[in-house]
C-alpha cells in the first residue's frame, strides 16, 4: 500500500466514535470537497443507522467548482442533506444551523405526535483528520474551544456549546480514519493532508500529483520543474545539489494551499 493507517488507531478512534455516537441525537459529517468519497468512512454509515446526518462539503474555495456543483448533486440524489462551505469566509453559524435543524425534522415530527416535551438537540461533529472540524466547531462556538480531540475516558462529562435555544454542539469532534478503498484514495487524502507524513511514501505521492496537474506548470521536464522550485525557495546548495525531499514537501503544501489553482482529486 502507498499509504497506510494503524489498525490500532482504528480500533481506539472507532470505540471514541460509537461512545459519542450514543449521546448525540445527529451527526454532522465533514468531508473535504476536494475529496468527498476520499475523506467519507463507510464504517460511519453503519454504525449510524437511522440517525440524521448532516454532510458538510468544507474548503469550497480549494476545489473545482463545477466539480463541486457535481459533488452536492449526487450526494443530494442519494438523500442526503449535504451544504458546500468555505469556513474561512463564511458565516458558518447562519449556512448550518438551517441544515443541521432540517436533518432534525423528522425527528422533531417523530416527538410532537408521541406528545412528548421538545428537548434541546445535540449535535457531533466529526470527519478525517483536517478537513476543518475544529474550525467549524470554533465558528459555531464564536471562540476557540476545539483544540483537543480523541480525549480518551469516555465516561467523562461531554462538554457542550450552547448554538441556540433548541440545539447544543459537543465540543470535541469524532475523528475518524480515511478508508483507503482504492490506491487513488489514499494519494487523495494525502494529498489533503489528511494523513501524516509518516503514512506515505513521499516520491510516489509527488509523482502522482506531478503527473496529474503537470499541464499546470508549463512543458517542462519533472527534474527541471523541481529544480526551479528548489531555485525559487533559495534551496539549491552552492555545488547545485537539492534537497528533494524538502522540495518534495514544499511542492505538497503548495499543492494543498491551492498554489497551483483549484483542485478537485475525487473527480466525477
Ligand atoms: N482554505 C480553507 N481552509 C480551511 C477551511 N476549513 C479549515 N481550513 C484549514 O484547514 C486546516 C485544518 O483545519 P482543522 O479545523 O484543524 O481540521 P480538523 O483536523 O478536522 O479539526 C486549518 O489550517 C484550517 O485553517 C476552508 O473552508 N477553507
Ligand atoms: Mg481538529
Amino acid at each position: 500500500m502507498t499509504v497506510q493507517w494503524f489498525p490500532g488507531h482504528m480500533a481506539k478512534a472507532l470505540r471514541l466514535i460509537e461512545a459519542q455516537l450514543k449521546q448525540v441525537d445527529c451527526v454532522i459529517e465533514c468531508r473535504d470537497a476536494r475529496a468527498p468519497l476520499s475523506t467519507r468512512n463507510p464504517v460511519l454509515d453503519r454504525k449510524l443507522g437511522d440517525k440524521p446526518r448532516l454532510i458538510i462539503l468544507t474548503k469550497k474555495d480549494l476545489a473545482e467548482p463545477n466539480q463541486s456543483k457535481q459533488w452536492m448533486n449526487q450526494l443530494e440524489a442519494e438523500g442526503n442533506i449535504v451544504v458546500l462551505v468555505d469556513s474561512l469566509q463564511d458565516n458558518l453559524k447562519k449556512v448550518l444551523v438551517p441544515k443541521i435543524e432540517e436533518c432534525l425534522i423528522p425527528k422533531r415530527e417523530r416527538e410532537k405526535k408521541r406528545g412528548m416535551k421538545r428537548r434541546k438537540d445535540r449535535a457531533l461533529i466529526v470527519g478525517v483528520p483536517n478537513v476543518g472540524k475544529s474550525t467549524i466547531i470554533n465558528q459555531l462556538a464564536s471562540k476557540k474551544v476545539a483544540s483537543v480531540e480523541n480525549r480518551p475516558g469516555v465516561t467523562q462529562a461531554l462538554k457542550l456549546i450552547q448554538i441556540n435555544q433548541n440545539l447544543e454542539l459537543v465540543d470535541t469532534p469524532g475523528v475518524l480514519w480515511p478508508k483507503f478503498e482504492s490506491k487513488e484514495m489514499g494519494l487523495h487524502c494525502a494529498l489533503i493532508g489528511s494523513v501524516k507524513h509518516t503514512g506515505y511514501n513521499l516520491e510516489q505521492v509527488v509523482n502522482y500529483a506531478y503527473d496529474t496537474l503537470h499541464n499546470r506548470f508549463g512543458d517542462v521536464e519533472s527534474h527541471v520543474f523541481f529544480n526551479q522550485i528548489a531555485s525559487d525557495k533559495g534551496l539549491l546548495s552552492s555545488g547545485g545539489d537539492i534537497e528533494m525531499e524538502h522540495v518534495q514537501r514544499l511542492f505538497l503544501q503548495d499543492i494543498q494551499n491551492g498554489k497551483y489553482g483549484l483542485i478537485t482529486w475525487d473527480r466525477l
